[in-house]
């Protein structure tokens, strides 16, 4: 069995009440680790090394490129431990190794040397006043961010939010989520050797409600939450951090649709909507989850994506060859079993897959199903596709935009005037025409209705951890 505990303060440690809980390997079904469990008492802890390193410490003071140097150093010592970062993710919650190490921890370093170069070049702003007066605005660090994180993407989320806060030059609680705890201790340890100061990074594990996330929240001295999850659990730390008016970035579910028109590249559309909702076992918010298919092309488009939903490799995550894993705990496995049940209950039939060995489920494909079925509405996040047929554009366009949800759609045409018409009429945060999944760091990320409030990447990212402050200077005074 391995251990993590907190890091605070630079300092490995156990909680204040010495409690622990375990990290469950979802393809052994066994635990394989012993975490801290943090409580409120671990989170304040946190929040008063991050407190003290923010207002009294080197970090927020030193300058962008020496802090830049700092993290570029962190992205190097990721991509050395980049096979034990690796495992550590899939042992924690089944995704494939292929995907860890050739995906979210590459990514992961590239989010630090992208954060670290893109705050060295847009430090300041300056607005030559013709009266006399000259105003500049300066980016400040926002202060101590709390960043909370979900278990489907661990280290590579956790790095997106870190690296901006950090570069910026503010200091940070992380909380991992409780599926997947060892990577992020990992980090903050690399973090340390890197150069980062102790108590700027610090990781508290350990539950949301009436745990250390909760208390995370709730404190007065976090000046930042970013958050990605569920929605509701977004509401419900919206209704926290209204108490102190704490600024807060949330990223959330997702529903996304996904539109074949019949004069798509056929080949094209078909391998990238099973990379849009097979990747990571469908436990990704941007999966194309809701597949809609022009009726001429539809099932032709069906036997296509069948066969080769059906050639996926499943088994054991740690293989290189393996591309379908467990899902990632038994809570969500019989999530996600549960909405196959429940399709069925509403009428719609499982062309392929259904429940596999352990807690693996095979991808599975839902055909017959409603526009107002759950299943087509709310997020089931696992490897289950619901394909619908359309008529026209416009019946494309109005199912997509028709759920809940906005993070993100996807389009498959050669018609590039299509491509944009459609673009625009989607309500979502991401389009993708084309593809799939292919991101740019400066673009905005993030979701409209119950997926997200607010924007990160780029400057984004830059508005919300720093205080732009407006300086006037009257450099005339007569
Ligand atoms: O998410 P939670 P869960 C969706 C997906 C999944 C469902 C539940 O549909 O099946 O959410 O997953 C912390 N105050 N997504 O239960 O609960 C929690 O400890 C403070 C979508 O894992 O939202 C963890 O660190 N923190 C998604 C993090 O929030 C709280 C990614 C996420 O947990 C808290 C993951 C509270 N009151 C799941 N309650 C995406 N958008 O990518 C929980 N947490």
């Amino acid at each position: 069995m391995e251990s993590f505990g907190h890091i605070i303060d630079g300092q490995e440690v156990p909680s204040v009440d010495g409690a622990a809980f375990q990290s469950i390997d979802p393809w052994e079904r066994k635990p394989w680790a012993t975490v801290a469990l943090g409580s409120a008492a671990d989170a304040d802890r946190a929040i008063a090394a991050a407190r003290t390193a923010f207002d009294t410490g080197p970090w927020p003071r030193m300058s962008y490129a020496e802090r830049a140097g700092i993290l570029h150093r962190l992205a190097d010592l990721i991509e050395a431990d980049g096979e034990s970062l690796a495992l550590m993710d899939t042992t924690d919650m089944g995704k494939p190794i292929a995907e860890t190490r050739g995906h979210d921890i590459p990514r992961s370093a590239q989010n630090f040397r992208f954060f670290a170069d893109y705050s060295t070049v847009t430090a300041a702003e300056k607005f030559p006043m013709a009266s006399g007066f000259h105003a500049y605005t300066e980016y400040d660090p926002a202060g101590v961010v709390a960043a909370i994180a979900p278990w489907n993407f661990p280290l590579m989320m956790e790095t997106w939010k870190v690296a901006p806060a950090l570069a910026w030059g503010n200091t940070v609680v992380l909380k991992p989520a409780e599926q997947t705890p060892a990577s992020a201790t990992r980090l903050a340890l690399l973090a340390l050797e890197a150069g980062v100061p102790p108590g700027v990074l610090n990781v508290v594990h350990g539950y949301g409600p009436g745990s250390a996330g909760q208390a995370l929240t709730e404190s007065s001295s976090v000046d930042r939450i970013t958050f990605t999850g569920e929605s509701g659990t977004g509401r419900a730390i919206s209704a926290a951090a209204a108490r102190n008016l704490t600024p807060l970035s949330l990223e959330m579910g997702g529903k996304g649709a996904n539109i074949v028109f019949a004069d798509a590249d056929l080949d094209q559309a078909v391998s990238w909507s099973i990379k849009a909702i097979y990747t990571n076992n469908g436990q990704v918010c941007l999966a194309g989850s809701r597949l809609y298919v022009q009726r001429d092309i539809y099932q032709e488009f069906i036997d296509r994506f069948r066969a080769a939903a059906e050639a996926l490799v499943i088994g054991d995550p740690k293989d290189d060859a393996t591309q379908i894993g467990p899902l990632a705990s038994e809570e969500h496995f019989d999530k996600v079993t549960g909405y196959l049940d429940l399709a069925v209950r509403e009428g719609a039939r499982i062309l392929t897959g259904g429940r596999g060995s352990g807690w693996t489920v095979r991808p599975t494909v839902i055909v017959g199903a409603g526009q107002r079925d759950r299943v087509t509405q709310e997020e089931i996040f696992g490897p289950a596709v619901v394909i619908l047929p359309f008529d026209q554009e416009n019946d494309a366009v109005r199912a997509a935009n028709d759920t809940p949800y906005g993070l993100n759609a996807m389009l498959f045409t050669t018609d590039l005037s299509r491509a944009h018409r459609v673009s625009r009429a989607l309500r979502v945060g991401t389009v993708w025409a084309n593809c799939f999944f292919v991101r740019d760091l400066r673009a905005p990320f993030g979701g409209v209705k119950n997926s997200g409030v607010g924007r990160e990447g780029g400057n984004y990212s830059r508005e919300f951890f720093t205080e732009p402050k407006a300086v006037v200077m009257n450099i005339d005074p007569a």
